[in-house]
């Protein structure tokens, strides 16, 4: 009997580490639909019920309940991971990726299955009139027909171990990107913010040369101030005659740092939100090498014109997978690029957008570049902004201001890829800007100072400062500039 009791400890604890990763991964889950959330709390608290019922009342009815639900439970997630989600809410027929926890919790449900069909025949043997318990020793060494308890117990012991390992790893992993993490980047937003207000209202000491004295996000990770004037022209050659652009885009799940100690768990092209700045000619080929090293499909949708198979929304290209995308560059314009698989709008707010520039044939007139992504981050995963900013740190160009010549014109190429938020906006101060929506003309059709963009709107700003000083930049939508849309031009003789 004693053997019996520690499977069914055994059982319990796999019972209850598969309610564990159920629970862990819940919150992320009901960021995406209420019903994902519910089934998962709903799993989580089955399993966890179950476990402590195990060792109170191990009747043939429970361990049958058991088999079949942890049966029931490893088939729909061999579904999920095959076939696609089924019928239900904004995944379904979407096939989800696999990761540390979710296996390890597949091979806990498989390790408990095996113990408590284990239980059950210990049980039925010991209720056998000819059994008589504690007169049914097993010897070592004592030759027994087929499976013995003990290698039940083994198989139950080496898989228990091994989805206790596995369980462990996938909890660290989801203890920085994951659900429970999300309460400490809420609460580190929240520092965070605290922080970047403070930081504002000290601005005008700021210009006197007191900027980015309060911490700072690793730069080494990502600069937004080498990411400015950054545009990746890709590998140039000639192919009968023409000039084809060759570029690399590798989705990837990455952690990054919007705010000084503030961390999101991205999607990204190329590890950056935003990704890299793509540039070509107007009449150059473009191909583009798209790798998915992520754990959802992606693809990459291109703003400009081309054939429907290139665009990004029919092909999706899963997790370990390619797809080469290939087209002109036209028209010329400030365009941008984004994944373009269902939810979008999770796929955009998680941080797969880009800007995509084509010149002019005649390209344009000698400016100091750069471009401008104005976006946001919900930290807190409640479907709202927390943190907004222009190149993907909050208050980055108020600690290190964008350094410029005095008489020097400027070009901005501003896209907006904010979230949630219907519009974003950009205002200079104390001066104006030539602005040409999209950059498909090239006359501007205003002389502004204030320029509102809707979702996915872009377009081209020209300005040129003719004093010396710290001039700021940030969001008119007020809110934004106070949640980290804000910086400085450090205009120099
Ligand atoms: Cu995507």
């Amino acid at each position: 009997m004693e053997r019996r009791r520690m499977t069914l400890y055994g059982a319990a604890v796999l019972s209850l580490l598969a309610a564990l990763a159920h629970l862990w991964v819940m919150p992320e889950h009901f960021e995406e639909w209420w019903g994902y959330g519910l089934f998962f709390l709903s799993a989580a608290a089955a399993q966890g019920f179950f476990g402590v019922a195990l060792l109170r009342q191990p009747g043939r009815a429970l361990l049958l309940l058991g088999v079949v639900g942890n049966l029931a439970l490893i088939a729909l997630y061999v579904v999920t991971r095959t076939a696609g989600v089924p019928f239900f809410g904004p995944h379904a027929g979407e096939v989800e990726g696999m990761g540390v926890l979710d296996l390890s919790a597949l091979a806990a449900e498989a390790a408990l299955v095996v113990a408590l069909a284990a239980i059950a025949r210990s049980g039925r043997r010991a209720n056998a009139p000819a059994s008589v318990e504690g007169a049914e020793p097993v010897r070592t060494g004592e030759p027994v027909p087929g499976f013995s308890r003990r290698d039940f117990l083994r198989t139950a012991g080496i898989a228990g171990a091994l989805g206790m390992s596995g369980g462990a790893l996938g909890l660290r992993a989801a203890g920085v990107t994951g659900a429970l993490g999300a309460a400490g980047v809420a609460a580190g937003a929240h520092a965070g913010l605290a922080h970047g207000q403070e930081m504002d209202a000290g601005g005008h000491e700021g210009m006197v040369g007191q900027h980015g004295g309060q911490g700072d996000v690793d730069l080494s990770k990502f600069d937004p101030s080498k990411f400015l004037r950054d545009f990746y022209w890709g590998e140039e050659r000639q192919e009968g005659g023409r000039t084809v652009r060759e570029y690399e885009l590798v989705a990837e799940d990455v952690e990054i740092e919007v705010a000084p100690g503030v961390f999101y768990p991205a999607w990204a092209y190329n590890g950056q939100v935003p990704g890299p700045t793509l540039r070509a000619r107007e009449g150059d080929r473009v191909r583009v090498t798209f790798k998915n090293r992520g754990a959802h499909p992606h693809t990459i949708h291109f703003h400009g014109i081309h054939d429907a198979n290139m665009d990004g929304t029919f092909e999706l290209v899963g997790p370990g997978q390619e797809f080469v995308y290939e087209f002109d560059a036209e028209p010329f314009g400030c365009h941008l690029y984004h994944c373009h698989v269902p939810p979008l709008r999770k796929h955009v707010e998680k941080g797969l957008y880009g800007a995509f520039i084509v010149d002019p044939k005649e390209g344009r007139s000698e400016a100091d570049e750069m471009v401008m992504v104005m976006n946001g981050f919900d930290t807190n995963f409640d479907t709202e902004n927390e943190v907004y900013t222009v190149n993907g740190v909050a208050f980055h160009y108020q600690r290190h201001p964008i350094q410029i010549k005095k008489g020097q014109p400027v070009r901005v190429y501003l896209v907006n890829m904010t979230e949630f938020d219907l519009i974003n906006s950009m205002h200079i101060h104390a001066n104006f800007f030539d602005y040409y929506p999209t950059g498909t003309k090239l006359e501007p059709t205003e002389y502004t100072d204030t320029k509102m963009l809707a979702q996915g709107e872009r377009g081209i700003m020209e300005f040129t400062y003719g004093r010396t000083g710290n001039f700021m930049f940030h969001a008119h939508v007020n809110e934004f500039a106070e949640l980290g849309w804000l910086g400085f031009f450090e205009v120099e003789e």
